[in-house]
């Protein structure tokens, strides 16, 4: 059965009116000596896509997909059908899934994990026969009431003991699909008051189940790269993985850097008060950049709105520092998106995706031409030239103290500084956008 009435999705260039039509996004042109594929790795987000349909706190679903049956294992295996059939339409070549999007609970872990055996079968022949893969596998820790007051950060042993079977057979399905990485996002992991809450014991529960995690990782040679999701809000008040930094530290303190990278979301950036650029700056600079949740929140509504990403100048900050980072692979642009409520019919769904990987396309190209004319490199270089010679070299190869500075202060008569010229930046950045 096929779900979707219109067929692949072509290029049809910039002047197209054609809404089923890519006006950007052309996979096999090569951009600084690769594709626009190979940069963008586009991912297809299994929850998104095939398991929500519009409802929201105050409402119904209003998305009637014509995958939805009363039998679980039915409704599993439609879902896998409209997911590649809706990949191989338009050209996508991953997909990310949470085990609980897969297929719905049994009635005890055992039974679950029995379906999630059969519902991978099924997943990994249609991979087989479409060359579709993984891009990563997470676990849903946080929409069972079991979870209500956390996973691996539970005061409840029990729960952070199923938590950590739940979080097993994730890795195991995930590495039978070639899953490329393994997601963690933090889920319940936080907390709402600290009137109830052992944070300390929380953190150190919460290392240890990452480093467990690992471990059998490296135990069953699962190779994908382990990833963590920083989010600084939603649903606790405070989450423990707030942003890239806070992540990179406790990393850090943990032992835990050598195996764990970041998956950053562009709307989980903003609500960190963060820019996505930031985001993607701060891992690139600390080399560990993994993998990207392309999507856009709305700066007027202070939750994670998950819109499918049309903001181009986000999107060419975004390629620019992956440009920068020399590629996201094994990572990828998954569209962990969802159409407005009242996006109600099966086409927008298409359209939506098309309009993210079209913008996302259009912005590695301005980026590459940013790349290309060295614009913001040459600034920054001329910046910071007091660090090339005299006493900057001597600080930047640290080789003076405060006692050398400090003479060296004595006899300064004047600074001088120079204009950072940012309108002048973006004046440049936009005349990019425009026309290139
Ligand atoms: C929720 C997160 C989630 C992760 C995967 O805010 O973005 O969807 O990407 O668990
Ligand atoms: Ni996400
Ligand atoms: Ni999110």
């Amino acid at each position: 059965m096929k779900y979707f009435d219109f067929d692949e999705i072509k290029y049809e260039g910039t002047n197209s009116k054609n809404p089923l039509s890519f006006k950007e996004y052309n996979p096999k042109e090569l951009i600084l000596g690769k594709t626009m594929e190979e940069h963008l790795r586009f991912s297809m987000s299994w929850w998104h896509t095939l398991s929500s349909f519009g409802a929201d706190m105050f409402g119904e679903g209003t998305q009637n997909r014509p995958w939805i049956s009363e039998d679980p294992i039915t409704e599993a295996k439609n879902k896998v059908d409209a997911g590649f059939e809706f990949m191989q339409k338009l050209g996508i070549k991953y997909f990310c899934f949470h085990d609980r999007d897969l297929i719905k609970e049994g009635n005890n872990l055992k039974e679950t994990n029995e379906r999630l055996d059969i519902i991978t079968d099924y997943i990994k022949e249609k991979m087989d026969q479409t060359g579709i893969e993984c891009l990563w596998g997470t676990a849903n820790l946080f929409n069972n009431k079991r979870f209500m007051n956390g996973a691996s950060t539970s005061p409840n042993a029990d729960v952070y003991a199923y938590s950590a079977a739940q979080v097993k057979k994730a890795i195991e399905i995930t590495k039978k699909l070639n899953g490329k990485n393994y997601v963690f996002w933090g889920g319940r992991e936080g907390y709402d008051t600290l009137l109830n809450t052992d944070v300390s014991l929380e953190q150190n529960n919460f290392a240890y189940f990452l480093k467990m995690a690992k471990d059998y990782a490296i135990k069953i040679g699962f190779k994908g790269q382990f990833l963590i999701e920083p989010k600084p809000k939603e649903p606790t008040k405070h989450q423990y993985d707030f942003d890239v930094q806070s992540v990179y530290g406790f990393l850090l303190k943990y032992n835990l850097i050598d195996y764990f990278k970041v998956n950053i979301e562009a709307n989980h950036a903003t609500l960190a008060c963060h820019s996505f650029q930031h985001e993607l700056n701060m891992a690139r600079i600390n080399g560990i950049l993994g993998s990207i949740d392309a999507n856009q929140g709305d700066y007027l509504l202070g939750w994670d709105t998950d819109q499918f990403p049309t903001n181009i100048y986000d999107a060419t900050l975004a390629m620019y520092e992956v440009l920068k980072n020399g590629g996201i692979a094994p990572g990828g642009l998954n569209f962990d998106a969802k159409v407005r409520r009242s996006s109600s019919d099966l086409n927008d769904l298409a359209i939506a995706y098309i309009a993210g990987m079209d913008t996302f396309a259009k912005g590695l190209k301005i980026a590459s031409k940013l790349i290309i004319d060295k614009v913001f490199d040459n600034v920054i270089e001329k910046r910071y030239a007091s660090y090339n010679e005299g006493i900057g070299k001597l600080i930047k190869e640290k080789k003076i103290d405060f006692e050398g500075l400090e003479e060296y202060a004595y006899n300064l008569d004047e600074i001088k500084n120079e204009s950072g010229h940012q309108e002048m930046l973006e004046a440049i950045l936009n005349q990019y956008i425009f026309n290139k």
